[in-house]
């Protein structure tokens, strides 16, 4: 990219930092600051022309996080915990944007970044030692430390639909959303997809439409958020022992702080379970999933009882009995999907606007002025797709990874492996993070963006002192991984959903379930452990190629 060239030009010299860092979301942005303060050179590449990551991207009318805000955020600092104050329990997406932007500006990592600028390749060569990265549009930089923070839903599926290029008018991806706003008022839209993106959008937009079809494949479980404005009082307390907050986060599995279920649902009297099940759904969030029994993921029956009960609020909502039996999810378990949490969404089927279309059994195709569905021409000015991503190797494979001439898409040609989901075998030196392999996107990811960065950066001090020039980790340790986390899964019913984690949701993508399900206490645990044993089974060469590289940064 021309910034990049032309700092090399006018210095003269190859752009080199001891670390890359690719993304400025949550992740990259944590990198930055840790490998900076940790006295490296860094460069932070970028390929928008701000910080955000997800929140600069999905600009789609009512996206928000559905973890509460006070824990959906950095722990690292306890000045910007104390000082930033959240206006909701679930903050939309352009408050988390300036919360982005603040932490850039408050610890000055902007100067880091290198905007506007994306790596279309990533080559690590043994015989230096080093990763060299090509930018779109012309330049190099290379890098000792590789560390790709391109996020697990950054990069939107392919919109393939036949004849989609036919449409006339506008077609939005809710990833890809404008930064001028959209003004759907008066207008006829479709919207393609009904995932958590899917639902946000339709509930926000139904208010403005004059008609809104709503074009599903498979229905959704959604959850009420609850959300509502921030409580000063409660906020205050929490903030007098955040640590305790985070800390209880840390103890769970899923990186929530709450107190997650102990008891299986037969544990409970039928009472006692109708009672445990209306309690958790008074109290909303994605917490649900967490919070009700124990064994929701992995015991069929406990799963049914969960599901019934969570048809039946589809039912008392929703008016027209077809369109509750549309919206009624039954080919999969609850909760092998990720939930969805809405605000009034079911509410919406029973507006004279909205229409459900069931593209379950039928193609959707387009002409000019209408989408064709379920044996219907329907008539359109806009078109929404909320159809989601190709999750957690996406944006990794699109970079065109190697290493001596290997590349990562071969060695993960069938499935995604890794070494907790942060090392991948000859690749030394590059680090994932919320890689699959690792619980990230079944966690608080922020959550669990910390902790991964703590752990490599732990890695990379241990490194730095002991001149070491490259890391990588064994295919054996590998393959006992990625074994540990199929076995997990194994045991679940995760594995009978047709979801993203598992890659079905992307034509032809092999079809591996990818998230850790040991929970982020047992990861972290054993995270600390391979540290504290001084990486066993860790490949260190010594020799130091790199000691007489000039910092460009
Ligand atoms: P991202 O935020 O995705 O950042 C990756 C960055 O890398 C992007 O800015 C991208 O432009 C850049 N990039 C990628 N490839 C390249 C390249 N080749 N060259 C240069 N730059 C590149 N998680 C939760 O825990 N709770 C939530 O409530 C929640 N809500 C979500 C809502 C939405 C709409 C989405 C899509 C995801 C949500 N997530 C949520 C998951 C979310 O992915 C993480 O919480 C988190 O924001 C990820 O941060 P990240 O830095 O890892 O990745
Ligand atoms: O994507 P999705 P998303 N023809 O894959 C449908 C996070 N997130 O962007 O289920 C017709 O979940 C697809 O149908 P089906 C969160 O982790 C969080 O909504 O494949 N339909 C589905 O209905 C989430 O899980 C928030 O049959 C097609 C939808 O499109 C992840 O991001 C908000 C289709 C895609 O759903 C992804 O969510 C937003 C096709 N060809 C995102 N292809 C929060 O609230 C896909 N679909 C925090």
């Amino acid at each position: 990219m021309s910034n990049i060239l032309g700092v090399s030009a006018a210095n003269n010299k190859e752009i080199y930092a001891d670390a890359i860092v690719i993304g400025a979301g949550f992740a990259g942005l944590y990198a930055v600051y840790r490998l900076r303060e940790a006295g490296l050179s860094v460069l932070g590449l970028e390929k928008a022309i701000g910080v955000g990551g997800v929140w600069y991207w999905n600009r789609y009318p009512g996206a928000r996080c559905d973890i509460p805000s006070l824990e959906y955020s950095y722990s690292f600092s306890d000045e910007l915990q104390q000082e930033w104050n959240w206006k909701e329990r679930f903050a939309a997406q352009p408050e988390i944007l300036e919360y982005l932007n603040h932490v850039a500006d408050r610890f000055d990592l902007r100067p880091h970044y290198r905007f506007s600028t994306t790596v279309t390749s990533a080559a690590y060569d043994s015989a230096t030692g080093l990763w060299t990265l090509q930018i779109e549009g012309g330049g190099q930089c290379r890098c000792k430390y590789l560390i790709p923070a391109v996020g697990s839903l950054s990069l939107p599926k392919a919109m393939n639909f036949p004849s989609i290029e036919e449409f006339a008018g506008p077609v939005y991806h809710t990833s890809h959303w404008p930064h001028q706003k959209v003004d759907f008022a008066g207008k006829r839209v479709a919207v393609v997809g009904t995932g958590s993106s899917g639902v946000q959008t339709i509930t926000t937009i139904a208010k403005d439409v004059e008609k809104l079809y709503v074009l599903q494949r498979t229905p959704c479980f959604s959850v009420p958020a609850r959300n509502c404005p921030a409580d000063p009082v409660i906020d205050a307390r929490i903030k007098s022992n955040y640590a305790a907050l985070r800390n209880k986060a840390r103890s769970t599995a899923s990186g929530f702080a709450i107190d997650e279920a102990t008891k299986p649902a037969h544990a409970f009297s039928e009472v006692e379970r109708r009672a445990q099940m209306e309690r958790c759904w008074a109290e909303g969030g994605l917490e649900f999933g967490g919070k009700i029994f124990s064994d929701l993921v992995v015991s069929e029956e406990a799963n049914e009882i969960v599901a019934a009960f969570m048809r039946d609020k589809i039912a008392e909502v929703v008016k027209d009995p077809k369109t509750v039996e549309l919206l009624t999810p039954r080919s999969y378990p609850v909760g092998s999907k990720r939930m969805c949490v809405d605000t009034g969404y079911y509410e919406v089927f029973n507006q004279d606007n909205v229409e459900l279309v069931d593209i379950s059994e039928s193609s959707v195709e387009f002409t000019h002025n209408s989408v064709i569905a379920d044996g219907r021409t329907l008539e359109v000015d806009a078109v929404v797709m909320a159809t989601g991503f190709d999750a957690m190797t996406g944006p990794l494979l699109k970079m065109n990874i190697s290493a001596d001439g290997k590349s990562l898409a071969d060695a993960w040609e069938y499935g995604a492996k890794t070494m907790l989901g942060v090392m991948v075998a000859g690749f030394p030196n590059m680090f994932l993070i919320t890689g699959p392999g690792s619980p990230s996107v079944l966690s608080n990811v922020v959550l669990s963006i910390e902790q991964h960065v703590n752990w490599i950066m732990d890695l990379v001090s241990f490194m730095e002192q002991q001149g070491i020039a490259s890391v990588a980790t064994t295919v054996e340790e590998q393959e006992k991984w990625m074994g540990h986390v199929a076995d997990l899964a194994e045991g679940t019913l995760f594995t009978r959903a047709d979801s993203w984690y598992i890659g079905a949701n992307v034509p032809g993508k092999p079809r591996v379930f990818m998230p850790y399900l040991g929970g982020v206490k047992t990861f972290a645990e054993t995270c600390a452990a391979i540290r504290d044993a001084g990486y066993p089974n860790f490949n260190f060469q010594y020799a130091n190629a790199l000691s007489d590289r000039s910092v460009d940064a």
